[in-house]
């Protein structure tokens, strides 16, 4: 049995009616897709991990310059947690993955989570 695919938006545009005249008339819709949920992806103090580590991961993870990275980490020391970035679901819990991978790897503490924003 055919179904609908649930991935597919709806179409915002109601199909086209014909009028009498020949003349054809698209009816806007109002836009039903709400824009996804977003989660920030937010790295936490610890008194082990050294600060070196903390900045190369936030540059590696999260794209950032150097002296961003410096700042988000310095943030986070000094008031104990800070935000990297902020993504649609599934791309926050892969950064989560890839920062925690990282840190277990090199032997270090390290504290990552992703929660909803707002
Ligand atoms: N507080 C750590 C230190 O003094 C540095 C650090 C910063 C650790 C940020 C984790 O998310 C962190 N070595």
């Amino acid at each position: 049995m055919a179904t609908q695919n649930p991935r597919k938006p709806p179409n915002p545009v109601a199909p086209p009616s014909v009028g009498s005249d020949d003349s054809v008339v698209l009816e806007r819709r109002t836009q039903r897709v709400k824009p996804p949920q977003m989660f920030q992806v937010v790295l936490l103090n610890d008194d082990f991990t050294p600060m070196e580590f903390v900045v190369h991961v936030i540059q590696e993870f999260f794209s950032k310059d150097r002296e961003t990275a410096t700042q988000i980490m310095l943030k986070i020391h000094l008031e104990g947690k800070g935000i990297c970035g902020v993504y649609t679901r599934d791309v926050a819990s892969t950064k989560v993955d890839q920062v925690l991978q990282a840190a277990r790897s090199a032997g270090h503490p390290l504290q990552c989570l992703s929660e909803p924003v707002e």
